[in-house]
């Protein structure tokens, strides 16, 4: 493997890749666990890396050894950004997730324009800058990742530190006429273009970015065409492309062959007496659809008498963001809907519904994965969408039935090879297309999940990093060089 590439990368989030918990009054640290982490650790790992973001909430003293530690362990350093409740409030809750997160996922009627809330977040992305600055080095590439940091490199350029600069966005991008509403709008739009490769979902998110930027930014050039354009702006040259991200295939799917999780899905399909079981797995967020998909499963009942006793939905749903009002009268409306749907159609040893609102183990979650005969992945707008792909990793028997929304990333990818696609508006239409599944031919139902399995396979996470790497500077994963592991074998399949 060559070791030709000088590069170190820096990743910039939010949050660090760690998860900090207080035992008997001292804190510790633990690696993250998510996709994001697990495909750019092992780069980080092999260059040297570095990763930058907000830590938690423990104090500077006290965490700065925590990090030396993890670093150690991890053979990447850790940089924390330290904010306080104020910071928190104003460009966590308020800017990001009152703001930006409602507004992209075509929501606007659901935004608080606070203008306190833009200052704050204007702040915040400044002391990224400066954390940025002071921790790397020229010949470094910095990868900013997501929406709480798309003014980041248009304040490192005003500080005159020259850096190469990509940025993921995780979540859609709105069309121009939701766009425009942001009281804010040519600030981050020419806020992104300080970036050198900016990288989206779909393409349909990528085309509303271009049509965004040319009808607020005069002078603009694009040039190009498919998955990533160049656009001339202010004798600068800007990348812009679709990078569909994906899952660690080969770990969820490992992970669904694992002596216990098989025990454990076989004792969930007993405790739910073999019924048929359609999953819904979220966070608990209004963008995810979970009251609409609840009243498809009313729906289902209601038209279908025949399938009462028959099928068992189970909804389970991670905690999120509980300090904004807007989520605690979801959770409320979610238990309420709940509560209606049993008290209309229990009988005695079934109920309709079997609701969960907690974070679940990956190995739980796994098991749930492997023994649903069917998922519901019906957001009502989404970026991409990983637990449509998880589902599909886990279902290692390939008979199980995708539901996903078209409104879904995902579905860019997934609806060509065997996802059925539901418009999650349309209650009686995903009844329907429950009802169809249920009496779907095993022979279409494998040949589906084959496809998709091969799909999600093929485009796993390591794909993705390549994918944004090699546009970015020209590398790929293979150039970084790499001790260890060889992760992108499938390890048992
Ligand atoms: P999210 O909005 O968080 O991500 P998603 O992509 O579905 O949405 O990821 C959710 C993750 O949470 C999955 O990995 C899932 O396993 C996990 N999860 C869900 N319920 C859980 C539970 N009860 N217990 C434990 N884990 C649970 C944002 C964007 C998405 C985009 C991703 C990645 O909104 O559109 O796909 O980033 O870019």
């Amino acid at each position: 493997m060559s070791n030709s590439c000088a590069t170190r990368l820096v990743v910039v989030s939010n949050r660090l890749p760690i998860s900090l918990s207080r035992q008997e009054g001292r804190w510790t640290v633990t690696a993250g666990s998510g996709g994001l982490v697990t495909a750019l650790a092992p780069v980080l790992m092999n260059r040297g890396g570095l990763w930058i973001g907000w830590a938690g909430a423990a104090a500077d003293a006290e965490l700065a050894p925590l990090l030396e530690d993890f670093s150690r362990d991890a053979g990447y350093d850790l940089r924390p950004v330290f904010l306080d409740e104020k910071d928190i409030a104003g460009y966590y809750h308020g800017f990001s997730n009152e703001i930006v997160w409602p507004l992209f996922h075509d929501l606007p009627s659901r935004c608080n324009f606070q203008p306190d809330y833009w200052r704050s977040y204007l702040d915040v992305n400044l002391r990224f800058a400066e954390a940025t600055a002071r921790h790397s080095r020229p010949s470094d590439y910095i990868w900013v990742h997501d929406y709480h940091l798309m003014h980041m490199a248009f304040v490192l350029r005003n500080m005159g530190v020259e850096r190469q600069c990509g940025f993921f966005l995780h979540i859609p991008f709105p069309p121009p006429d939701i766009f425009l509403k942001l009281p804010w709008r040519g600030k981050i739009i020419r806020a992104l273009l300080e970036y050198d490769l900016v990288g989206f979902q779909t393409l349909r998110d990528r085309r509303n970015f271009v049509a965004c930027m040319e009808a607020l930014v005069p002078g603009i050039r694009v040039a190009g065409r498919g998955n990533i354009v160049s656009i001339a702006w202010k004798n600068r040259q800007i990348r812009v492309g679709s990078f569909p991200i994906s899952i660690d295939f080969n770990s969820f799917a490992g992970l669904a062959t694992d002596r216990e999780v098989v025990r454990r899905a076989e004792e969930i399909r007993e405790a739910l007496r073999h019924r048929r079981i359609i999953l819904g797995v979220d966070r608990m967020d209004y963008t995810k659809g979970i009251p609409e998909r609840l009243r498809a499963i009313r729906q289902l009942f209601l038209s279908h008498p025949e399938l009462q006793e028959k099928m068992t939905f189970v909804q389970i749903a991670v905690p999120s963001r509980e300090e904004i009002p807007e989520y605690s009268a979801l959770k409320n409306e979610i238990e309420q809907l709940v509560g209606e749907i049993n008290g209309q159609f229990t009988r005695p040893g079934w109920s309709p519904i079997h609701y969960q609102y907690r974070n679940l183990p990956r190995s739980e979650l796994t098991a749930y994965y492997r023994a649903a005969d069917m998922a519901l992945v019906t957001p009502l707008r989404d970026g991409m969408n990983l637990v449509a792909k998880e589902y599909c990793a886990a279902n290692v028997m390939e008979s199980g039935v995708l539901f996903l929304s078209e409104f879904a990333g995902a579905a860019t990818q997934l609806q060509k090879v065997g996802a059925v696609l539901v418009n999650p508006y349309d209650v009686e239409g995903t009844a329907k297309a429950i009802r169809r599944a249920c009496f779907m031919d095993g022979r279409e139902r494998r040949a589906r999940m084959g496809r998709l399995r091969d799909s999600v396979r093929r485009n796993n996470i390591y794909w993705w990093v390549d994918s944004f790497l090699q546009a970015a500077f020209s590398r790929h994963l293979d150039d970084f060089p790499q001790e260890t592991v060889d992760f992108r074998k499938p390890a048992y399949e």
